[in-house]
């Protein structure tokens, strides 16, 4: 059942607020040289700015809302004593670390609220294109102040794709076994470094389709509500219920489709 309209209000708010303030943390006090340390291998980063924009984020929605649950992709999930009141908040206070280390295009800040394990709220700040994509359960999905709908679907052969690989060696090489095959099959193949951008890539027609495996909660949480309610079809690349082990979205008229192909690839099983 959706949660009342200004519970909504409430989260959306609270939500774009704490990512303005992580932006303007993260880019436009970006300082000249931070800490960068690994995390599961040599290529997974993690900075001293992650952390800091994580805690800047638990501390905008623990001012306004210090029952709830958030669960951070540095500082991992905080229950307050009590157990919490239903909301519960998935941060990925940089969305594309390596591309912030490398101060590449594409990182973002993805919030997004859930309430009774639903996904209701998302926001994904983009400050390196100037862009803040947000969406409400119910109420569509906008970037800055402009609806975002899903045109006619592509063409498989005409569609864009975006995607994304792990940090393990092995899995990557598996992933790249599969874009090889993919690749002639459709447009062309878009790697952008950060999965809430892909999503936001849907969303707003930039990619036909986003597939990956082996992201995390806070990845997909905001992105995901962000695409579905401007349209897309969200699930796993098998067709089933959404889940982060295993993407894929894309215009409901094409997700089948496409979802054969990647299962008949190993898309999913790499
Ligand atoms: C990133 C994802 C991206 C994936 C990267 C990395 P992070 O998240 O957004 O889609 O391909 O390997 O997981 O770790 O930068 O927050």
């Amino acid at each position: 059942m959706t949660p009342p309209d200004d519970l909504l209000d409430e989260l959306a708010t609270l939500a774009h607020r704490a990512a303005a303030d992580a932006v303007r943390l993260i880019h436009d006090e970006r300082p000249a040289s931070f800490g960068v340390d690994n995390k599961s291998s040599s290529t997974d980063l993690v900075t001293e700015m992650d952390r800091a924009s994580e805690r800047t984020i638990r501390s905008v929605i623990g001012a306004v809302r210090p029952d709830d649950v958030v669960i951070g992709e540095e500082d991992g999930e905080v229950v307050p004593e009590g157990g919490g009141s239903g909301v519960r908040w998935w941060v990925d206070p940089i969305d594309g670390t390596t591309n912030y280390v490398y101060d590449h295009p594409g990182y973002n800040v993805s919030i997004a609220a859930e309430v009774e394990g639903e996904v209701v709220v998302g926001v994904v700040a983009d400050p390196t294109h100037g862009r803040t994509y947000s969406a409400v359960v119910g109420r569509g999905a906008v970037c800055d102040d402009r609806p975002l709908r899903l045109g006619p679907a592509a063409e498989l052969s005409q569609c864009l794709v975006a995607t994304g690989f792990g940090y393990d060696p092995g899995r990557r090489g598996r992933q790249g076994q599969v874009v090889a095959e993919l690749l002639p099959q459709v447009r062309d193949i878009r790697r952008m470094g950060a999965a809430a951008l892909d999503l936001c890539s849907v969303a707003s027609g930039r990619v036909d389709a986003y597939y990956e495996v082996g992201l995390s909660m806070w990845d997909l949480a905001a992105g995901a509500l962000i695409a579905t309610e401007a349209g897309a079809r969200a699930g796993t690349i098998d067709g089933g219920p959404l889940h982060p082990r295993a993407v894929l979205v894309a215009h409901p008229d094409r997700f089948d489709e496409l979802s054969r192909l990647l299962v008949g690839l190993g898309a999913s099983d790499v």
